[in-house]
């Protein structure tokens, strides 16, 4: 028998599915919130539901005491109240509820950079090979709501928050797609961070196929533990794996040619590792190799990843607002030869000084934020970095840093919210400075090269 009566924390997105899914099935529910606005204060009405408000330590300890499981939703950290509430309580998230209603096969990727990417993609070629799939988690729909649907695969977009809170989690096929630093605001440590994103593979065992980036030393390194428990591995990487590059083609296992290098709108070398990463993922799940070719010969990337907004006198402007660790923004420079960075905004905890090891790919660096001058201590003495205390000032010293033949490319290795509610609002900022600049409009078949 399941339990009775549920307390869901947080009412967002994945809380309201868990809520609305819960009473549908007959569960007594209540909510708890630590700082709801009218939405949840509307969704809790809706629902006809309790919600209670910031509970203190002693409230919530008697509200546990009254369920026989908490819901917990991705975004409370590991530091809050409800992770210190003793052995005797249950706590769950969203994907894991998910898991134990689907009724067919999942298909799970996670990552620090790059998987809602890898997942849009796996979802293209799998439904350009007839099946009918469908994306949830992390990406936006809410996972339980798409386990509810008709879908033939569900590809889930997992995040390290939802990954913690997961216990019989066992998808068919899943991929990792890489690891650095990140979201250390939220967990406690990067050990910690690291073995939330392990969860992905904590069940994996015979049938079970784990889609591995091989130049990934923390991935690999898992991967161990799956392959030991039965796991089939696949591998990927530009060189030397399963799924790699070869004469110009991303090749599978046995030579099977997947797609030229030169029919891809986007060929960056970050591209092309994600582009094998979800073909290795989606052929484990039922496409073909058709399907997957016309996906990715379709695919132009999306919007704040490495996109091509502009170009004036020679200069290419490229939004990269989505890159909030400093891992990302070393993978966006790696498809650079010259670039002018524009960097900064609200540190998530992680050690930005890395950022310097790119100083031989950068003209120049302009720092932005409230991490402005961690960013400036990055690159001390090795690249001219300047400050700037807006977008249009920021565009404006990066592109006359710039000369014929460079990038700009605005790569944040931060979050947004010290200037802007989110990094889609901080890259919107950016292309209207760098339209501002009387730039060339970017004819579409071009971006991302
Ligand atoms: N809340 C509390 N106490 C807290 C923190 C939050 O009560 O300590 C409440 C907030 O007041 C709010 C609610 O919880 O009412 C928000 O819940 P949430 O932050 O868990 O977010 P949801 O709206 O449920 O959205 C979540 C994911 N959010 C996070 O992981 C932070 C969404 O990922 C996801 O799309 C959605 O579920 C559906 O599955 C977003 C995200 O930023 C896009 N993810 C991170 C990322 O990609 O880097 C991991």
């Amino acid at each position: 028998m399941g339990p009775r009566r549920v307390l869901v924390y947080g009412l967002g997105v994945s809380g309201v599915a868990a809520a609305r899914h819960l009473l549908a099935e007959g569960l007594d529910v209540v909510a708890a919130d630590d700082s709801p606005g009218q939405r949840q204060r509307d969704s809790a009405t809706d629902l006809g539901i309790e919600l209670v408000v910031a509970p203190d330590a002693s409230t919530l300890a008697q509200l546990a005491s009254g369920v026989d499981e908490i819901v917990v939703s991705p975004g409370v950290p590991a530091g809050h109240g409800v992770f210190c509430l003793g052995p005797g309580v249950r706590l769950v998230g969203d994907v894991e509820l998910a898991w134990r209603r689907a009724r067919v096969p999942m298909v799970a990727v996670t990552g620090t950079n790059g998987k809602t990417t890898v997942t849009t993609l796996i979802v293209s070629m799998l439904v350009a090979s007839g099946l009918r799939a469908v994306a949830g988690g992390n990406i936006g729909e809410p996972l339980l709501d798409v386990v509810a649907g008709d879908a033939e695969v569900v590809v889930a977009e997992v995040s390290s928050f939802q990954l913690a809170l997961t216990d019989t989690f066992r998808p068919a096929v899943a991929a990792w797609v890489n690891f650095s630093e990140d979201h250390l605001d939220w967990h406690a440590s990067v050990d910690d961070y690291r073995d939330a994103k392990a969860k992905v593979w904590a069940n994996s065992g015979p049938g079970d196929v784990v889609v591995v980036n091989a130049d990934d030393a923390v991935v690999r390194e898992a991967a161990a533990g799956a392959a030991a428990r039965g796991a089939t591995v696949v591998t990927f990487g530009l060189r030397d794996s399963d799924y790699a590059v070869t004469d110009g083609w991303l090749v599978g296992p046995g030579g099977l040619r997947v797609a030229s290098v030169q029919e891809l709108p986007r060929s960056l070398p970050h591209d092309l590792v994600d582009d094998l990463c979800a073909a290795a993922a989606a052929l484990a799940a039922g496409a073909t190799a058709e399907g997957c070719r016309s996906a990715l010969g379709a695919f132009r990337g999306l919007p704040h990843r490495v996109e091509l907004v502009g170009e004036a006198r020679g200069v290419r402007f490229y939004d990269d607002s989505k890159a909030t660790t400093p891992g990302a923004v070393l993978a966006a420079l790696g498809g650079f030869d010259s670039a002018v960075l524009i960097a900064g905004g609200r540190n998530k905890g992680l050690d930005l000084s890395v950022l310097g090891t790119a100083a031989d790919r950068l003209r120049a660096v302009v720092a932005i934020g409230e991490a402005a001058p961690e960013v400036m201590a990055a690159f001390g003495g090795r690249t001219p970095v300047v400050e700037a205390h807006s977008m249009a000032d920021a565009v404006a010293r990066a592109a006359a840093l710039a000369r014929p033949g460079d990038t700009v490319l605005l790569s944040p290795a931060c979050a947004s919210f010290d200037w802007y509610p989110s990094y889609a609002a901080r890259g919107d900022d950016f292309v209207r400075c760098v339209r501002d600049l009387d730039t060339t409009p970017v004819a579409p078949d071009s971006v991302g090269r």
